[in-house]
């Protein structure tokens, strides 16, 4: 297994649209296992494949307090959503350090097959409808500040690339020392 780098916000891959999974094969089950080292690394609830720059429709999610109920979900759809909304104070591994209120749907159906590309169906509220929905907004090349106001969004961008200018810098001091 390997841990994998995951792209920050505002890198432009995080835009691509991500393609269908048509082979349910060996690389198939190693990026899950990937991801999911990845996700539980961070650490994250939820991690799309779009964030270490695959761009195919694979998420994983574990919103459990034991971190043991991994969910993986290939090509999935929301088959339902309910009328009434519910506003969630979202994070993103890739956009470190920020938290804000994003209104989506309070309860879906999810369609999606695993990773041996048998079909599931279930229902999500609380925390899993805001991370599937979170992370299914990944594949399709949104990130969650999208929501937010153009002036929070461009705060968040020119905060992070000042992080990211800061980071470069010091390891570039580390590399001649
Ligand atoms: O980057 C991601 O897509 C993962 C993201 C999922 C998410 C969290 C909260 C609301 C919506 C979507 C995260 O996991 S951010 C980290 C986080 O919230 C968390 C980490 C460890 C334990 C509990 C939460
Ligand atoms: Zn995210």
């Amino acid at each position: 297994m390997a841990l994998l780098p995951i792209l920050r916000y505002p890198d432009p891959r995080l835009h691509k649209i991500a393609k269908p999974v048509t082979s349910f094969d060996q690389r198939l089950k190693t990026l899950v296992a990937d991801m999911a080292e990845t996700m539980y690394e961070a650490p994250g609830v939820g991690l799309a494949a779009t964030q270490i720059d695959v761009h195919e429709q694979v998420i994983v999610i574990d919103v459990s307090d034991t971190r043991d109920q991994l969910r993986v979900l290939v090509n999935p759809e929301i088959v339902w959503a309910s009328e009434e909304k519910r506003v969630y104070d979202e994070g993103c591994l890739s956009v470190p350090g920020i938290y804000d209120g994003v209104e989506r749907p309070a309860r879906v159906r999810v369609k999606a097959l695993n990773a041996d590309g048998q079909m599931q169906e279930f229902d999500a509220d609380g925390l899993l409808a805001v991370c599937v929905q979170h992370e299914m907004d990944h594949l399709k090349g949104k990130v969650f500040v999208e929501y937010l106001s153009p002036l929070k969004r461009n705060r968040i961008k020119t905060r992070l690339q000042k992080e990211e200018r800061e980071q470069k810098k010091e390891r570039t001091a580390a590399a001649v020392r």
